[in-house]
């Protein structure tokens, strides 16, 4: 017997998703992604002038709140052709290396650790076996019979007061929970811990971007931050002494508590690396420019066709690279837009809402369906890590070899790079991406330390507007993957403007060759044990770290599901 399941929303992530699956003999059959709310933020940008795009752009989203900004300003400045001084790239590259640091471990351990940890379990743990556990897995200086303890007891007064608030509606005591009580409580303390964490980093955006979410400093041509470290200009030498000290006392964290905890989640339920691998294209772009013309980069990475980083593999160069530009598409065959012309380049992207009722075989969501040289693509922090493994980067491929010989040791058997393909793979590579974007944080707040030494304190380049029209992409590697934004200016003013965004490569619908996405394929033969409380199906989303832009609510009054459950 076939069952239909859905769910909607589905929550702890951002904006509106909604996913039907059909199930049968326990497991995924078929897949439905769709986002069902709409913007058009794309729409509000034509028309205004491209230096003020980013700040309008920067509201498609709450959590990844720098990225549209950064790529925004690159996009104009790609138009422009402009370089841009060599202190605004490293404060971009702060920024950003900070953002994302931040939201990597928000991802885990607030947003999807509890798809894995039993909240209710923790309760019985004993906090010294606790504290015997956590040793054995790292000497992270918080892994103490007291802290646990502590972290018991306020967990039990939460539940005590009756509200559940962040812990209510979990699916504890489902049977695909499978961690003992202490490695809950361990990862539940841990989650109390990484909330201190993760504000450490966002002070950093906050510091150099004046305000978060939405920073405030950037320009096409830079930033606005003016240096000037004798005075009281914004970026003063205590300024960034005190920003290298929160990065440092955030590298604990990473290595001795996140590595550790994905490693052991990983080996607690290693079946999970045989689940969810959906689309092995993999795509991922270099980014922290080291000099001015947008040509070398801190991070390489490119294109990985069916999983094979050493065959399959195509570098993507800069921020020229007329392979990327000319590679991206997008349809709305199956999404609800006008459409009728085929796969448009984002330059030619038409946004032109046209709502129908839900159609499995027809049109069923907002996102729109992104393909690059007509082969479907995932994006995110796993095609990032592949794309840095096989551009050669040593502190990825360290740090890979690092997290699966630690998985490996716990399991007692050799776990490969292919167990990456998966659910779990989703989750360690994030970890890896998040140490090693720490390491890189390090190492561009030297290189600013440095050029400001040399007497540079230039931040901005005046851009110029032709009167003919001219083009231009920018991209970025945010959190949850690639992120492009295409511009067309003419005259000076915004003739058209598309954001092909991470999300809407991962969880668009079928595209114009009615090829599911890497969402609905990750979630084929994924298990359910129980159909009201589809916690697997849960598992495989959040893995992918979901954002889909919120405001315009549409809902389906007329659906007729087996299943309509709402999660957290
Ligand atoms: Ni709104 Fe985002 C990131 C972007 S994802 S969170 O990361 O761009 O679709
Ligand atoms: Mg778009």
């Amino acid at each position: 017997m076939t069952q239909r399941i859905v769910v909607d929303p589905v929550t702890r992530i951002e904006g509106h998703l909604r996913v039907e699956c059909d199930v049968g003999d326990g497991k995924v059959t078929k897949a439905w992604a769709s986002g069902t709310m709409w913007r058009g933020i794309e729409l509000i940008l034509q028309g205004k002038d491209p230096r003020d795009a980013w700040v309008f752009a920067q509201r498609i989203c709450g959590v990844c709140t720098t990225v549209h900004a950064i790529t925004s300003v690159r996009a104009v400045e790609n138009a422009l052709k402009m370089e841009i001084p060599l202190n605004a790239q490293y404060i971009r590259n702060l920024i950003q290396g900070a953002h994302n640091v931040h939201d990597h471990i928000v991802h885990f351990y607030h947003l999807s650790a509890l798809d894995f940890v039993d909240i209710t379990s923790a309760l019985k743990a004993d906090p010294a076996a606790t504290a015997k556990l956590a040793q054995s897995l790292s000497d992270w200086s918080l892994n103490t019979t007291g802290e646990f303890a502590t972290a018991q007891k306020k967990l039990q007064a939460f539940i005590n007061s009756g509200q559940l608030g962040i812990f209510g509606s979990g699916y504890w005591g489902h049977p695909a929970m499978k961690l003992s009580h202490e490695a809950n409580l361990m990862a539940a303390t841990h989650y109390l811990q990484a909330l201190d964490v993760q504000r450490k980093m966002n002070k950093v955006v906050a510091i150099l971007g004046s305000k978060t979410p939405h920073i405030q400093n950037m320009a096409v041509g830079g930033v606005t931050n003016p240096i000037n470290l004798d005075s009281q200009s914004t970026l003063t030498l205590e300024k960034l002494t005190y920003i290298k000290t929160l990065i440092d006392e955030v590298g604990d964290f990473i290595t001795k508590v996140y590595i550790p905890d994905v490693a052991a989640i990983g080996a607690f339920y290693a079946d999970w690396t045989k689940i969810g691998r959906g689309i092995v294209n993999y795509l991922s772009i270099p980014d922290m420019p080291l000099d001015t013309k947008g040509t070398k980069f801190a991070l390489p990475a490119g294109f990985i066709e069916n999983g094979d980083i050493v065959k399959g593999f195509t570098p993507i160069k800069d921020f020229h690279d007329p392979y990327f530009e000319k590679g991206v598409k997008e349809s709305v065959k199956h999404s609800w837009y006008q459409g009728g012309k085929g796969a448009l380049h984002p330059y030619d992207g038409e946004t032109i809402p046209n709502y129908s009722d839900w159609q499995d075989d027809g049109k069923y969501s907002f996102i729109k369906s992104p393909t690059f040289y007509d082969k479907r693509a995932q994006v995110g922090p796993l095609a990032n890590v592949l794309g840095l493994y096989a551009s050669g980067h040593q502190r990825t491929q360290f740090w890979v070899n690092a997290v699966l010989d630690s998985v490996s040791g716990l399991v007692g058997s050799k776990i490969g790079v292919d167990a990456l393909h998966s659910t779990i793979g989703r989750h360690a590579a994030r970890a890896v991406r998040c140490v090693v974007l720490h390491e890189e944080l390090s190492n561009q707040w030297t290189l600013l330390m440095e050029n400001i030494g040399r007497g540079d304190t230039m931040t901005f380049n005046k851009p110029v507007f032709p009167k003919e029209e001219v083009r231009g992409f920018g991209f970025h590697e945010a959190p949850r993957g690639m992120l492009s934004h295409w511009v067309v200016i003419d005259k000076g003013k915004i003739k058209n403007y598309q954001a092909v965004v991470p999300t809407t490569w991962n969880a668009g619908p079928r595209d114009e060759d009615d090829r599911i996405s890497a969402y609905e394929a990750a979630l084929i033969d994924t298990p359910v044990a129980v159909a009201d409380q589809p916690l697997e199906i849960i598992r495989t989303l959040h893995s992918f770290d979901p954002c889909l832009a919120c405001a315009v609510h549409l809902t389906d009054t007329e659906n007729s599901s087996t299943y309509q459950v709402k999660v957290v």
